[in-house]
């Protein structure tokens, strides 16, 4: 057992920082790097938003005013509703440009993001965004005005100084002005050819989630006051954002351009705004257009193999990936209880106040970081920018605490927290996750192998990894000591809860596969086929940075080869979870199918009755494999354990191609339609979510093993080739359609329709549809 707390600093051990250089204060992450990543589209969380990686930044937003059900809403933060027909990122490079469109009812609004490649070095550079308002009413019906409230906060509280004539905007004002220790003296001017109303309102507040309220509250007032729907032109003392108020009917363009570290003598003012607003805007963007095609082009090679409405699906994939990336700071909680005795709403401690810059799974609804989803998207990223990479890769590892530990989910900041239930946001300290980062770095390393790195990346890399290697191998112990099972080389997901009775299958949501069925009766017993191929591909992971940096100097305390050698011993895998009678790898544990939901009063304390639904066993769990095929089963063909000459790989493509098992017209499904939990509901509010439904990331490492074993010599390649090319074409052909549909890149597809389902926006893992397109698949 481990002491509580930190022998040097006293400090509870669950809320240490893992003590090793962090990867962050790498040297090629400072200087002109940290200057040129400095702005960028980094809210995630709302339809449009610029700031700057730094905790208190000033901050840009765009929010519009629509009427629903005849009363005016605000759009702000994105929402996951179908309100909006469909928006994102059309194009992204993750750098200094984007273009994104958002389909409102009767509008279509652009925004884009470019910065200006001159700037004022040491001060982050100058940016600007261009945004077009494009009215989809006819003309003879009657003309509405479009209101738009563009804002800057100043999240510091420092005052922000109103510029002259905003409420006469000429061709071309300055909106706001004011001076930052990070950014210097800044200026923001808008302009446009149009013709705009504009009204302003001064706000001094910390708090921008609320924002919307405040402005919806002043133009109620207003509205009461005059009958015009108009902001009050005024503000409070010292106010530290200012929302403006942008009025049109026609179709308009405005350009709003932001400039920092001005120096009266050296500043070059006009020509700096002059060459990020009108024409000069409009050629910037264009060229960065043309330079992101071809950047796709040359990255995903796709042109050639695919449909053009094919690739404006990729194109929306990477675009959604990149324009996705945020950053964040603030302490996440921790599970921590304060009295053995009584459970406690603050049963928590706080982490160290922490930054991270990673990529999201979905805007609308789950805007923040997730630890094993990160590992997918950085499969797509890293080929478009291994520097993103290494960098968002190095913004998760340095939030490992001293055991090795790092939290799953990341709620970090007002903003965050504001788009997530309280009940989710503790983070329990015995819950681990995939580690899908490793898959990342095996790619980097097989990257470099084969020579797809120019040399001054390839450096990168290495220092990158020479560094990591004490905080990866925490992490692998970590694994290795809490989640290990009772017998030699079984793991299983620790966290189940074993006493509820409420739901049908106690979630493991440390597994990633939440409510995919395990043993119906969780205990120590248990051995997780999942998780027992995670910790082989961790443990040849280590093994080959190892081999490869020759880190046989520094003090490592696991022999990774051994445990490589183990965790992929054909027959002892077999021998813990292969059923021959359905010829799948199963999770093993005390299990009974004789589980169901039932209908029962209850009785309560205070002695009022209700009904409740709970779960009733009417069979004995015995210890035994667990007979739901589905995602697990896959697992040890996912890592490529099976010997491409076993009959036992025959049967795994016989079951992957089964239609009455997980094969379908879209993609392979999570759980076997032959399972008894096939689509059941876990408690009365828990709908399915991994029990049939068709998830991308799942799909794509089953797919680019199939690939892996088309290629190899064997009797059942050009079986495994046969289904590869099947399923590739079904999961393209269902994404694109339903893209051409909606709008929209899903979380999950239906298993018997194949419709999107679940989050809207889904372009975390969902846009590895795009490595499916290019045919990019991990080597091992
Ligand atoms: C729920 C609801 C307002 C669930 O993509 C992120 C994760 C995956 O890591 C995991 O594998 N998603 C998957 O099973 C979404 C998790 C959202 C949890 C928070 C709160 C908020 O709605």
């Amino acid at each position: 057992i481990k002491p509580l707390l930190d022998d040097e600093s006293q400090r509870p051990r669950v809320i240490t920082p893992f003590p090793s250089p962090k990867l962050t204060d790498l040297s090629m992450f400072q200087g002109e790097h940290k200057e040129s990543s400095y702005w960028g589209t980094y809210r995630p969380q709302v339809y449009f938003g610029v700031r700057a990686r730094t905790p208190k930044s000033l901050v840009a937003g765009l929010m519009w005013l629509v009427m629903k059900d005849g009363k005016p809403v605000m759009r702000h933060f994105c929402e996951n509703s179908n309100d909006l027909k469909s928006f994102g990122w059309k194009e992204h490079n993750g750098r200094d440009f984007g273009r994104q469109e958002l389909f409102e009812q009767d509008m279509v609004l652009e925004t884009s993001f470019v910065k200006s490649e001159e700037g004022s070095l040491g001060y982050g550079g100058d940016w600007s965004i261009r945004i077009n308002v494009q009215n989809m009413l006819n003309d003879d019906e009657v003309k509405r005005s479009t209101h738009l409230f563009f804002y800057l906060a100043d999240e510091g509280c420092n005052g922000v100084n109103l510029g002259k004539d905003v409420l006469r905007l000429k061709e071309s004002s300055v909106l706001a002005s004011g001076s930052r220790q990070d950014v210097g003296n800044w200026q923001m001017h808008l302009k446009s050819q149009n013709h705009l109303e504009t009204h302003y309102c001064g706000f001094k507040t910390p708090d921008i989630v609320n924002l919307s309220g405040l402005v919806q509250q002043n133009l109620t007032a207003q509205e009461e006051k005059s009958g015009l729907l108009q902001l009050s032109d005024s503000s409070e003392d010292s106010s530290n954002i200012y929302v403006f108020q942008i009025s049109t009917t026609n179709q308009s363009t405005i350009d709003i351009a932001f400039v920092s570290g001005i120096k009266e003598e050296t500043s070059n003012m006009e020509n700096r705004i002059m060459s990020l607003t009108g024409l000069p805007l409009s050629s910037l963007l264009e060229e960065k257009h043309i330079a992101f095609n071809a950047k796709f082009n040359e990255c995903f090679n796709l042109s050639d193999k695919l449909d053009p409405e094919i690739l404006v699906v990729g194109k929306a994939a990477i675009g959604n990936m990149l324009g996705g990336i945020g950053y964040f700071y603030g302490q996440s909680k921790i599970h921590f209880p304060k009295s053995p005795l009584a459970k406690s709403e603050d049963d928590f401690l706080l982490y160290w106040p922490a930054e991270l810059y990673t990529a999201v799974p979905s805007r609308p609804r789950f805007p923040r970081g997730f630890l094993w989803d990160e590992g997918f998207h950085q499969l797509l990223i890293w080929r478009w920018d291994v520097h993103i990479t290494l960098e968002i890769v190095g913004n998760w590892l340095d939030l490992m605490n001293i055991d090795g530990w790092i939290p799953r989910e990341q709620v970090l900041g007002a903003e965050a927290l504001s788009k997530i239930p309280k009940q989710y946001v503790v983070q329990f300290p015995s819950n681990g996750n995939p580690p899908t980062l490793l898959l990342v770095i095996r790619d980097l390393i097989n990257g470099i192998r084969t020579e797809k790195f120019n040399e001054a990346d390839r450096d990168k890399i290495l220092s990158f990894l020479d560094r990591a290697f004490v905080r990866l191998d925490a992490w692998f112990k970590w694994f290795n000591t809490s989640q290990i099972g009772k017998e030699k080389g079984s793991y299983y997901w620790h966290g189940r809860d074993n006493i509820t009775n409420r739901e049908l299958n106690p979630q493991s949501l440390s597994s990633g596969l939440d409510d995919y069925p395990r043993a119906s009766h969780p205990n120590e017993d248990e051995r997780h086929v999942d998780l027992r191929c995670w910790m082989y591909l961790a443990a040849d992971c280590m093994n080959s940075i190892q081999e490869f940096m020759g880190k046989n100097d520094i003090l490592v305390t696991e022999d990774y080869s051994s445990i490589a050698k183990l965790l992929s011993d054909f027959t002892l895998l077999n021998q813990m979870h292969y059923d021959k009678d359905h010829g799948a790898y199963l999770d093993f544990g005390n299990h009974t199918e004789e589980v169901r939901l039932v209908w029962k009063e209850v009785i309560h304390e205070d002695g009022h009755l209700s009904r409740e639904l709970v779960r009733e066993t009417y069979g004995k769990p015995e210890l035994r494999l667990v007979p739901h095929i589905g995602y697990v089963s896959f697992f040890p063909f996912m890592f490529r354990i099976i010997p491409a000459d076993s009959s036992i790989l025959d049967k795994q493509l016989d079951l992957i191609s089964n239609g009455n098992i997980v094969w379908s017209d879209y993609g392979l499904l999570s759980l076997a339609k032959t399972s008894s939990l096939y689509m059941k509901y876990n408690s009365e509010h828990q709908a399915p979510y991994w029990r049939g439904a068709i998830w991308m990331n799942m799909n794509y490492m089953i797919l680019s093993s199939l690939h892996h074993y088309s290629t190899v010599d064997g009797p059942y390649n050009s079986k495994a080739r046969t289904i590869y090319e099947e399923l590739r074409s079904n999961l393209i052909r269902n994404v694109v359609r339903n893209y051409d549909q909606t709008g929209i890149i899903w979380e999950h597809y239906d298993q018997t329709k194949g419709t999107g389902e679940g989050a809207r926006v889904f372009t975390g893992w969902s846009a590895l549809i795009l490595l499916i397109m290019s045919e990019e698949y991990p080597l091992f």
